[in-house]
């Protein structure tokens, strides 16, 4: 309660009648206080007022010196920034702070430091110390110093202690210079081109940042940077690191992340990047935590970069890796003058982030007669608030910005086309790619559908419920199909009867799709990948691969699976995993038994396993789901770490077709009674289309805490074996033709490493070239464990993907 209040209800005048007005609460002893003399009482209650008073008063005081004394009382305040120094030639020996270099270049930027700030009155009188911290090549003969300086502010006067400090920036110049000259020796006296100050980001010094140190790397060659402990082990609480990254001059920096797992909240951990050597908010390209959903690359403007890292007390994740290296600082493909009645451009360096401070013309010329249309496929240019006043393209003088989800396109009224791209100073973004096309304006999409925007897109992509054309327009006027009416992915109504008749009635295939034997389009095999929007490719293994190979990207959706954050260099003959290096394993455990099987985590809500783990045995009702703890997050079992998270099974769904004796169709989903988080140690694992193909010979990796030998019993540390796939005919000889084409064996022939007894329902793990982990098999069967020439068997999970989605949604 406010104690002000207190105090204000109490009304001393009531002090008069005070045995009239007071009620006491019931006391165990109320016969005691009954017993009390009356002027006793009012002895209590006088010396009551006078300490409630003195209680007062000194409240009163800390009030006033709070508000009063306590506002003088200084801050520390914080400024980094750069100081362009004309007419200085770059000395290697400026990148080692150590030299005598640059101790004394240091020394005359302090002391022009100095002099600029004793111009400002709110600036000279709080100033504590400036250091300078490094000093890059600022190309045409000049230096740029990077500094850090503190002040000791009153805290009311913080405000206009930074409007001091960012008022040096449009003072600093020839007028500044004339001053400083009157203090420093004219031959000591630096050449001072521009100065830019700002107030650190408060997260940099906090108190409880306990380590911080600063690194300088030279790019050259290139190399790797990487977060203390990745992947092994998470990166160290309240540190504060940066790596000064410098390039040749003439060159950029560039640094592409291989990895990056923070903290979901970037008040906490997160990596900020500069087009700079210190950590200037102007100059911020880049802030990243959490897991980022695309991947992260960037160009500077300039031959240097900043990469900071902040941790604090909180949890700590794996961290990052990134690459490093130079390129010629002439961006390729920045502007100029595109002829030919078709062609591609982007912004510079795409599919990185652009660089800050960029600007390119394209100029686009088609043959007369002709208009121009462009196209954007991709199209992320900062964000669209304040007119698209900061990253923009723009076309015949109309600005575009923002992210534009589908693309867009944009067409002239004549066959020229001005397209310019400019980014400012800070943040960036991934940029456009982007196709042009001469079309003539009056048959202009002979046999295709015809946009608003003058697109032209193929027919069927009509009323596909994409947006083809960029602006919608192929989307427009799709009216529904009557009752009983099949309608097309395209649109198209088709009588039902046509549904799953062998024949391409939609003329999309989409009449075809989900039927037992299913007829795909013409152009489409059983190997492949069929897109959204009913195109077939014939790429291997496209999915989430990182590259868009269908038109609509359906290729790249879904694909926040399979990450591992902690990868590392029982299950018979393996070895113990990391912690968090399989997310989706999940231990099955039934409800006061503990460990019967195995499952994979398919997202916050559904698990995989095997059917025969869920069948009823004897006495063990283990079709339901009552009788399932799932275990997530579980390293050693049965002992719970901080990410262990335990759910009840609300639903399990077996396999209409399982046959126990046979063990065909041996798959099970569970539905979790609530969500469970996701994190680096839960996390989904891919499922791979039914076009994905696992090769014999290939590697895959079996995980549990099955039996370590055949008859042996549950092992504690979760266990790894590496595997390989094994080509079916080999596998049908070894085991008596048991295995169907919806099974898949894996093992090693030689015998000694296999899956064994309570590794069932459990992951078969095939990791993607893009690092991407799939779910080839589920632990089914075998003969015994880890014999000579008797491979495990698993559940191919290619062949029940449409299964899964119609039972789960996953
Ligand atoms: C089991 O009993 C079991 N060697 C699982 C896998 C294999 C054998 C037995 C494969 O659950």
């Amino acid at each position: 309660m406010d104690p002000l209040e207190t105090g204000q209800k109490f009304n001393p005048r009531q002090d008069l009648d005070l045995d009239a007005t007071l009620q006491f609460l019931p006391t165990p002893d109320a016969k005691k206080l009954e017993k009390k003399p009356a002027h006793h009482r009012k002895l209590w209650v006088g010396a009551g007022l006078v300490a409630a008073a003195a209680a007062l008063s000194l409240l009163t005081g800390l009030l006033v010196w709070r508000f009063h004394l306590h506002r003088d009382e200084a801050v520390t305040r914080v400024y980094v920034g750069s100081m362009s120094i004309a007419k200085q030639h770059f000395l290697p020996a400026y990148e080692d702070p150590g030299s005598k270099p640059f101790v004394k270049m240091a020394s005359l930027v302090s002391q022009e430091l100095r002099v600029m700030y004793d111009t400002k009155a709110a600036l000279g009188k709080y100033f504590q110390r400036s250091s300078v911290e490094a000093f890059s090549d600022g190309g045409d003969d000049s230096v740029t110093a990077y500094y850090r300086s503190e002040f000791s502010v009153p805290a009311p006067q913080q405000d206009s202690v930074d409007v001091a400090i960012q008022s040096l920036q449009t003072s600093a110049g020839s007028q500044q210079r004339r001053q400083g000259r009157v203090l420093l020796k004219p031959q000591h006296a630096l050449n001072v081109d521009a100065v830019v100050t700002r107030a650190i980001d408060p997260r940099m010094t906090s108190s409880s940042l306990l380590v911080k140190k600063s690194f300088n790397v030279h790019v050259g060659e290139g190399g790797v940077v990487q977060s203390p402990g990745f992947p092994d082990s998470s990166y160290p609480s309240n540190i504060y690191l940066q790596w000064r990254l410098r390039a040749d001059a003439a060159h950029r920096v560039r640094l592409d992340f291989q990895k990056l797992i923070l903290e979901d909240d970037c008040q906490h951990d997160f990596v900020k990047i500069y087009d700079s050597l210190a950590p200037i908010e102007q100059t911020a390209i880049a802030e990243h935590c959490g897991l980022p959903h695309r991947s992260l690359s960037f160009v500077s403007s300039g031959n240097v970069m900043l990469l900071t890292l902040v941790t604090n007390e909180e949890k700590n994740f794996p961290g990052f890796l990134a690459n490093f290296s130079q390129v010629s600082l002439a961006p390729p493909g920045c502007g100029g003058t595109l002829s030919g009645d078709q062609g591609v451009f982007s912004s510079p360096y795409f599919p990185s982030s652009y660089p800050p401070r960029t600007s390119c013309v394209w100029n686009i010329q088609v043959s007369k007669g002709k208009l121009v249309k462009v196209k954007f496929d991709k199209f992320y240019v900062g964000n669209d608030s304040n007119h698209c006043s900061r990253d923009y393209v723009e076309v015949n003088g109309r600005r575009l910005c923002g992210a534009k989800v589908g693309g867009i396109t944009v067409a002239s009224r004549s066959n020229l086309m001005t397209v310019k791209f400019n980014s400012d100073w800070s943040y960036v973004d991934q940029g456009f790619l982007a196709k042009y096309q001469a079309f003539i304006p009056t048959d202009s999409c002979p046999g295709r559908f015809r946009c608003t925007n003058d697109l032209c897109v193929d027919s069927r992509l009509r009323c596909d419920g994409l947006d083809d054309c960029g602006d919608a327009s192929d989307e427009e006027d799709c009216s529904s199909c009557a009752p009983n009416v099949f309608r097309c992915r395209n649109g198209r109504c088709v009588s039902r009867a046509t549904v799953c008749n062998g024949n391409d009635d939609c003329a999309d295939g989409s009449d075809e799709f989900k039927c037992a034997k299913s007829v795909a389009m013409t152009t489409c095999s059983d190997s492949s990948f069929l897109c959204r929007n009913g195109r077939c490719l014939d790429k291997v293994n496209p999915e989430c691969d990182g590259e868009d190979d269908c038109e609509d990207a359906s290729d790249e959706e879904a694909c926040q699976c399979g990450l591992r954050p902690y990868r590392s260099s029982r299950i018979v003959g393996g070895e113990a995993s990391q912690k968090g290096e399989w997310p989706w394993q999940v231990s099955l455990q039934l409800v006061g038994q503990g460990h019967a099987c195995g499952a994979s985590v398919l997202s916050s809500r559904w698990l995989l396993t095997a059917a025969h783990c869920v069948q009823d045995s004897g006495s063990g009702r283990h079709s339901q789901a009552d009788q399932w703890e799932a275990v997530l997050g579980q390293h050693v079992l049965n002992r719970a770490n901080e990410w262990t998270v335990r759910r009840r099974v609300m639903r399990i769904v077996v396999h209409r077709d399982f046959k126990h004796l046979t063990l065909h169709n041996d798959v099970a989903l569970m539905e979790l009674d609530s969500d469970v988080p996701l994190n680096q140690h839960i996390w989904p694992i891919c499922l791979p289309s039914p076009a994905y193909q696992f090769p014999a010979g290939q590697e895959a990796w079996i995980t549990g805490w099955g039996a370590s030998r055949e008859g042996g019993v549950a092992g504690s540390v979760l266990q790894k074996a590496k595997v390989q796939i094994i080509n079916s005919s080999v596998c049908n000889s070894a085991m008596n033709n048991e295995v169907t084409d919806r099974m898949m064996c894996a093992g090693v022939l030689k015998g000694g490493v296999d899956a064994c007894q309570g590794d069932s329902g459990g992951p078969l793990s095939v990791i993607s070239p893009s690092g991407r982990v799939f779910l080839a098999g589920v632990v089914s069967w075998g003969d015994g464990c880890a014999r000579r020439n008797k491979p495990g068997i698993y559940t191919r999970v290619t062949r029940y993907r449409s299964w899964i989605k119609e039972n789960s949604g996953v």
